[in-house]
């Protein structure tokens, strides 16, 4: 339903929660349609408030009766709340409410998926379950029974008493309403254990639904890692008898950290070998170290209010990075994070959604789970770690932990434990909170006998309600080759501070050739002048593996935007480079297939539109396939070498080694059906015995024009396994070609196995057609027709992923004006629908007003 009028909140006007709560007492009885909440919570003056005034947040529920004290009460009830007459002292509220799980299809609050019940309260969806004060800085311990005669019935702490139709549990540790949780259904529970640092076992559990049980052994690894990780590396040890993760079909986004019962998306915690790939797998452990990090870093300390949410979300995604990198290879995760983080987040903070990592308003939080809070908060807090160096990190993080333990604190909490540490100021620091936008980093060069100095100049282009930007501290990490390939300066940090600031570097023999920004040690936007041939020494000669792959992904971009904007031949230079590359056996398998993949289509249009240029889709298109064609021939017998040498032929793991010798071989693969017309993919998709094979052979086949039949093959084998099925929706439409995107994505909706309840298989149609640059942008405007009419339809029902999705268009000031004025119309005419969501309405306004 649309509010009369969307309220933006401000952090600003933040005030402490009148009452606070002593206690919470929850009773659900469970019915699929007329479940009823009954709740006894005990509330108390805040001592450092100023006002009494009682209210309590509620949304889409039937109040049966309220009692303050015992008696009865009939408190003002609106759409969003109501208000109460209360005591001037401590009292006890009692409230039942009536609410419908099996009508709750923006899966927020209490719904039902696939039979079974479950919760999604952050940000604000506990308001949906009862009436209470719905934010993060009131915080309790809670009590719940769960009556219903479900054969599973979970809730977070630890199990209470258990009988005939019900289970009771209690949870110890104070925490937030958002992480309240509760499953109900027929599960069954993968089990295990873990034996903590002080000696505590803890049992553990996935639960799944029954015929998904093969699929946890990887996830429960994944959980005892990243617990055991936890203790070793930041010294934190889990603190309940039990962990329980529950999979959840229907889910808007990965998984949901809520205390000691984490609740997923089914494609976030289910995988097995035959029908996850490896990609899947490192995203699983990856998620499952993410949610449980949290439990220290989200739980035990939590946020003050939503605008602090990177506070939780920046420092979880850091330290889920450095699992993932202490667990597999720290070079190829961070190349793929700068990857991602470009694709999304850069995208993100040059356009009109731009804000800052800790926003100052927003009219629907669920619409700042952004890139920019989560992954560019994560580079804030490695910038932080690198500016005060890897003790005083530890000594700050063993203080936040120590002084705010059980607290709700803010962006400001954070900087003091680091300022008292370290005695340093960190006001331009908190900048990168508080600015939005990516900074561009500009330098130049001069080289005097034996004096090299580099000229430094930052400036961070205006954003939406930001119009002028402070200079920003920025590590820079740099190192100095000769031309005969030694390091003349090892990796050192320079702290740029200014507006404009040189570095001098003397007693150099001669003009060395620079790496800067190695690790990519800030989330700015390099520019430099710099040659191919340059470009090329560096992908053959920087120490540093993320610079190595950098100077391969620009002169790849180089070459690519030279065929772009004027037509030229593939860089015959750029492909013997990238040969060259590829055939050293020194390099690890998975960063060559990183540096053989290719900028994708929106990083080019980025690149062009940055440089003052406008993108034409399909050139970019059109380009990329060249370079791939002529990559493929001059390539052909490296391609058909790597695909033989590099086979894994022990039994299948998902492991760094062996998914870097996938990637490599699929990559070729690639290469060698541009020449052999999908023969070798063909043998490949008969022969795979999991699904990183299989999909990349399918993928081959499609991109090959012959693919029909492996699709018909595939949808027969898998069709009872409804992830599977999402990957093959999506690659159908990332595989088509741009002028059928739109109509196979079209197509793909009228199939019977398409719902767009789901928000899975809606992303992996809508999403992938929206993911497929050349085909969403296709000149005919059929892809933001289809794309704005399954939104429009979408949004009442579930608006978070309706609004997720608007993103989409978030770039449309990049291209012509005849398809700006498409995007606009279909902008316009979702806007216009009458009851659009208030989280649909905002992003699209957004969008609307650059
Ligand atoms: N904290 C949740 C995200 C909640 C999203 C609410 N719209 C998952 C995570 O970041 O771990
Ligand atoms: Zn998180």
């Amino acid at each position: 339903m649309k509010d009369a009028a969307p309220q933006t909140i401000h952090l600003v006007d933040y005030t402490p929660p009148n009452w606070l709560v002593k206690g919470v007492h929850l009773t659900f009885r469970l019915d699929p349609t007329r479940t009823r909440v009954l709740s006894r919570i005990t509330f108390a003056p805040n001592p450092e408030a100023t006002s009494r005034v009682f209210t309590l947040d509620g949304e889409k529920m039937t109040l049966i009766r309220a009692r303050i004290d015992g008696a009865d009460v009939a408190p003002l009830v609106t759409e969003t709340g109501l208000t109460c007459d209360v005591p001037d002292r401590e009292f006890v509220w009692e409230a039942e409410v009536e609410i419908n799980p099996s009508a709750n299809t923006a899966l927020e609050g209490l719904y039902m998926s696939s039979g079974m019940y479950c919760t999604q309260c952050e940000a604000e969806g506990f308001r949906k379950i009862t009436y209470y004060p719905d934010r993060p800085d009131v915080m309790a311990v809670f009590d719940v029974r769960i009556e219903g005669g479900e054969p599973v019935m979970l809730s977070n702490g630890n199990p209470g008493k258990v009988g005939d139709g019900f289970a009771e549990w209690h949870d110890p540790w104070p925490k937030p309403a958002y992480l309240f949780a509760l499953v109900a259904g027929r599960l069954v529970n993968h089990p295990g254990s873990f034996t903590t640092m002080s000696g505590r076992e803890v049992e553990l559990n996935i639960w799944v639904r029954p015929g998904d049980e093969g699929k946890c052994a990887f996830g429960m690894e994944a959980l005892k890692a990243s617990m055991q990780w936890d203790e070793t590396e930041y010294g934190r040890e889990y603190d309940l008898d039990l962990f329980n993760i529950v999979a959840v079909d229907d889910f808007n986004m990965g998984a949901m950290e809520n205390k000691g019962l984490n609740i997923f998306n089914s494609s976030c915690v289910l995988a097995s070998p035959e029908t996850s790939t490896d990609a899947n797998f490192e995203r699983i452990e990856a998620i499952i170290a993410h949610e449980y990090f949290h439990n220290w870093t989200g739980n035990r300390i939590t946020c003050r209010d939503w605008f602090q949410l990177c506070l939780k979300e920046g420092l979880t995604v850091f330290r889920d990075a450095q699992f993932t990198s202490d667990l597999r290879s720290a070079p190829v995760k961070r190349i793929e994070d700068v990857i991602a983080l470009r694709a999304r987040q850069f995208r993100e903070d040059n356009g009109p959604l731009a804000h800052p990592v800790r926003p100052a308003s927003f009219v629907e939080i669920n619409n700042f789970y952004t890139a920019t809070v989560y992954e560019k908060g994560a580079e804030l807090i490695g910038m932080l770690k690198t500016l005060v160096g890897d003790d005083a990190w530890s000594k700050a993080l063993t203080l936040y932990f120590d002084r705010h333990d059980g607290q709700a604190c803010t962006i400001e909490d954070w900087l003091r434990v680091f300022e008292d540490v370290t005695g340093r100021d960190l006001a331009q620091f908190k900048r990168w909170y508080e600015e939005a936008g990516t900074p561009r980093l500009s330098v130049t060069e001069e080289y005097d006998g034996g004096t090299y100095t580099l000229h430094f100049k930052q400036e961070t282009p205006p954003t939406p309600g930001q119009p002028e930007k402070a200079p920003r501290v920025i590590p820079i990490k740099l190192g100095l080759l000769a031309d005969n390939g030694d390091e003349v300066v090892q990796t050192r940090l320079l702290e740029m501070t200014e507006a404009e600031q040189s570095f001098e570097f003397t007693g150099l023999a001669a003009r060395p050739i620079p790496s800067i920004l190695r690790e990519f040690s800030a989330p700015v936007i390099l520019t430099r002048e710099a040659s191919n041939a340059e470009r090329a020494f560096l992908l053959a000669h920087d120490t540093d593996p993320f610079n190595k792959w950098e100077a391969g992904r620009a002169l790849a971009r180089a070459c690519l935007v030279d065929m772009i904007r004027n037509g030229a031949a593939p860089d015959i230079a750029y492909l013997e480079a990238s040969q060259a590359m590829a055939r050293d056996e020194t390099l690890d398998p998975a960063f060559r297939a990183l540096a053989l993949g290719l900028p994708s289509q929106d990083d080019l249009a980025q690149a062009i539109h940055e440089t003052g240029g406008t993108p034409d889709p399909q050139a970019i298109w059109d380009a990329l396939e060249a370079v791939k064609e002529a990559r493929a021939e001059v390539m052909e017998q490296t391609a058909r070498d790597l695909y033989a040498a590099h086979q894994v032929t022990e039994s299948y793991k998902p492991d760094a080694a062996q998914s870097g010798a996938r990637a490599l071989t699929n990559t070729a693969l690639a290469m060698i059906t541009r020449r052999d017309g999908g023969a070798a993919a063909q043998a490949q998709y008969d022969a795979a015995d999991n699904m990183t094979q299989q999909l990349a052979a399918l993928g081959c086949l499609l991109q090959a024009g012959r693919g029909g039949d492996a699709v018909l093959a595939f949808y027969d084998q898998w069709q009872d396994d409804r992830l599977v099925i999402d990957k093959w929706f999506s690659l159908q439409v990332a595989y088509a070609d741009p002028a059928e995107a739109a109509g196979v994505a079209g197509e793909l909706t009228q199939h019977p196995d398409f719902t767009m309840k789901n928000p899975n298989r809606f992303r992996a149609t809508l999403g992938a057609l929206a993911g497929s640059p050349a085909g969403f942008h296709h000149a005919s405007g059929k892809g933001y027709k289809l794309l704005a009419d399954w939104l429009i339809q979408l949004d009442p029902l579930n608006p978070q992923t309706t609004a997720r999705m608007c993103s989409a268009f978030e770039t449309w000031r990049r291209y012509d004006t005849a398809r700006q004025s498409l995007i606009e119309a279909q902008l316009r005419r979702i806007v216009e629908q009458p009851k659009l969501s208030r989280d649909t309405a905002e992003m699209v306004g957004r969008i609307l007003k650059s």
